[in-house]
């Protein structure tokens, strides 16, 4: 065994969130250590570069809330790509000197706790081994990708490439391509490669119930005018909106307004772009379907507008929502849908003609028809929310490891941590608002609601705190019930219920409650003395 290096905080994990927890736990006094599997800061921008992968948080609220970061920092555009997102990750390393306390390529395969010591054991691939007291888990919803196991897998004789594990400076121009998937890295990839392939198969599931994105640049001379004293308000708003964005649901019920009020409501929101047309209309989309028809009636009928075939309009917005609209994070788009009126793009919908397997040559569906293709891109996701953690080795104070604990379903408290996990905490992963939220938002809210918490047990002789299992229950019974309230188990073929991964408990994996109600419920615990947890 290599020698133990021992610190207060390991932080695993180097995206927005693990990176706000070093600035955090080094403005606390702790000796702490970064390990991040990657060459360097971004998390999801570091690893997923493909063609057209961009934000869908808008400007300025995709970027850390700290005045010294934002004032010497503008994006070019409202919704910034993968590149300038890592360039801005290089200007936070480069301002506040961060690389020192990370150790990259550095995959963390196992963590044990000791509870005769109170600290955690961590030990990398490569067999580094580290001792620390805290522990944070930044490893995103995002981390372990999925290629779903088709037979003849390994049979294809062009270039496969995960969207996830993009190749450097890779020509696309001119080749034929096919592309399982259509979620939003489908989504933006298609959009980007279809006007430069020879041709364009496209392998569609679910329907993409994509909203336009209406990218803009940004003024850089009115971003300086405007920061000091607006970013202040509009970082602050971001824990009393629902989903943590500048804009809200209005609470109106849809049916109430008049045709003609909805009308020019929902034109209104359209014509903004981004996710208006989601979490910044009437918010009784999440909970009853009469409203949520009307609200996917409108996408239906402007996205089909643009789209030239029939069968194609079909495929791509059925007259029938394939699942509520909403209960998924719609992806935002710039020119997918006018892309299926190319010559040069076919699409396959699975559900007809599923894939029967992969060849030599690429793929045949069950009519028989061989799909001939250069390249083969799977946009299949990942094993969502749960995969960066479960695929770790994490044993707490009975010894058994995390997956097998949560095979028959997450139990979390708080979205936070997990009873007889002491110490240890995650962002943005199980059980907490995640993708239903814009990911700075949420993550600074954790992250600092980790921080202090360490703070209070340090000032008061604590050595560990872990999740009750009582509390554990009941908030992991409460975030089911809350989704059976309203309309989100519809999105139950997808990776929001974990029915992605063959085996995986089907159950809704992040809280739909909204950022203020998990706000409240983070501060509430607090207030009352930490309840739910057991300080020692
Ligand atoms: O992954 P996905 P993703 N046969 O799981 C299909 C974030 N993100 O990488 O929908 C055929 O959403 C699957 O079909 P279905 C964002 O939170 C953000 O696109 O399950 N098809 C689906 O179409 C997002 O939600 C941005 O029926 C199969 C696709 O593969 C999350 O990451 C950009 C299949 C997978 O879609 C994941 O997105 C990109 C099979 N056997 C990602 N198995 C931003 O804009 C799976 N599929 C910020």
């Amino acid at each position: 065994m290599s020698d133990v290096q021992e610190f207060d905080a390991i932080v695993v994990g180097a995206g927005f969130a693990g990176v706000h927890q070093l600035i955090q736990f080094r403005k606390l006094g702790l000796k702490v250590r970064l390990l991040e599997a990657g060459g360097g800061l971004g998390g999801t921008w570091y690893w997923n570069t493909y063609p057209g992968a961009r934000v869908d948080s808008e400007n300025p609220i995709y970027q850390f809330s700290d005045p010294e970061l934002y004032k010497d920092w503008n994006y070019s555009v409202k919704f910034p790509g993968w590149r300038e997102i890592q360039q801005y990750f290089e200007y936070v390393d480069k301002k506040l000197d961060l690389s020192k306390d990370v150790s990259y390529n550095s995959r963390v395969v196992s963590a044990v706790w000791d509870d005769s010591t109170d600290r955690w054991t961590l030990t990398t691939e490569a067999g580094s081994v580290y001792r620390a007291q805290w522990f944070s888990l930044c490893t995103g919803i995002g981390s372990k990708y999925y290629i779903p196991p088709f037979k003849g897998l390994d049979s294809f004789k062009g270039e496969v490439h995960h969207t996830s594990r993009w190749p450097t400076d890779y020509d696309l121009k001119g080749k034929k391509i096919g592309i399982i998937g259509t979620g939003s890295t489908g989504v933006q990839l298609i959009q980007e490669i279809a006007p430069i392939a020879g041709h364009l198969t496209v392998f569609q599931r679910t329907p993409n119930l994509s909203l336009p994105m209406r990218q803009t640049k940004l003024d850089q001379e009115e971003l300086e005018k405007v920061k000091e004293y607006l970013y202040p308000i509009q970082f602050g708003r971001r824990n009393q909106t629902f989903s943590g964005y500048l804009h809200d649901l209005d609470m109106k019920p849809t049916l109430d307004a008049t045709m003609e009020e909805r009308t020019l409501f929902y034109e209104d929101k359209w014509e903004k772009g981004g996710f208006h047309f989601w979490i910044g209309s009437y918010g009784d989309i999440f909970f009853n379907q009469a409203a949520n028809d009307v609200a996917y009636a409108f996408w239906r009928d402007k996205t089909r507008a643009r789209i030239n075939d029939p069968e194609m309009k079909d495929k791509l917005a059925p007259m029938k929502s394939p699942h509520p609209f909403g209960v998924k994070r719609p992806s935002l788009e710039q020119s997918y849908f006018e892309v299926y009126n190319q010559p040069n793009v076919a699409l396959i919908d699975v559900n007809k003609t599923p894939i029967s397997e992969i060849t030599a040559n690429g793929i045949k569906t069950s009519d028989g028809i061989e799909h001939k293709l250069d390249v083969l891109v799977f946009a299949t996701g990942f094993d969502m929310v749960t995969g960066g953690i479960t695929s770790i080795d994490i044993r707490g104070q009975d010894g058994i490891p995390i997956k097998e604990k949560w095979v028959n379903g997450v139990r979390t408290y708080l979205g936070l941590g997990s009873a007889t996990y002491p110490n240890m905490f995650w962002i943005y992963g199980p059980q907490s608002p995640a993708a239903f939220s814009n990911g700075p938002s949420t993550i600074e809210l954790t992250s600092e609601w980790i921080t202090d918490c360490i703070k209070h047990c340090r000032e008061n002789n604590i050595s560990h705190i872990v999740a009750s299992k009582e509390a554990q229950d009941a908030w992991s019974d409460q975030l089911q019930q809350i989704a059976s309230m309203g309309l989100w188990l519809g999105a139950k073929h997808s990776w929001y219920m974990g029915s992605n991964i063959e085996g995986k408990k089907v159950e809704i994996l992040q809280f739909p409650g909204g950022v203020p109600a998990f706000n409240k419920a983070i501060s509430d615990s607090v207030a009352k003395g930490y309840e739910g947890w057991t300080l020692k």
